[in-house]
């Protein structure tokens, strides 16, 4: 017969392995298509979405709420307009923006990904030049 404790420790260890076993929020990557840009009104930004267990794009993602921001330069209150734009390939992301000042931008993207409980959010640094 299981003593309690050993009855406790069992049931933790089940409990860990069933979260393992579930793809989570932070299993996908952001990275920019391009970190470096000129600086200007209507640049195109791209972000790629991975998802890290199988390595693949992730296509079928649907894209809810986008911020363009100056946060990594302590300007997280100079925010910018966000216009979607169509992808031209598959699991890249794309939007129209202004970078009206050389610095680096941090874009915050929330997301609904096919099969995936959890919102997946992610962010990415572009860095503008003059
Ligand atoms: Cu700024």
């Amino acid at each position: 017969m299981l003593s309690k404790f050993t009855t406790a420790a069992l049931a933790a260890t089940l409990s860990l392995a069933a979260t393992a076993a579930l793809a989570g929020a932070g299993d996908y990557t952001f990275e920019p298509v391009k970190a470096e840009m000129k600086k200007g009104d209507d640049v195109m930004l791209a972000v790629r979405l991975t998802n890290k267990q199988t390595g693949k794009p992730v296509a079928d993602a649907v894209v809810f709420k986008t911020r363009v921001d100056m946060a990594p330069d302590g300007m997280a209150e100079m925010e910018s307009a966000v216009a979607p734009l169509p992808s031209k390939e598959p699991g890249v992301y794309a939007f129209k923006t202004d970078l009206p000042m050389a610095g680096r931008y941090q874009v915050t993207m929330s997301v609904k990904v096919q099969g995936e409980p959890e919102t997946v959010t992610g962010k990415v640094v572009v860095t503008a030049t003059k």
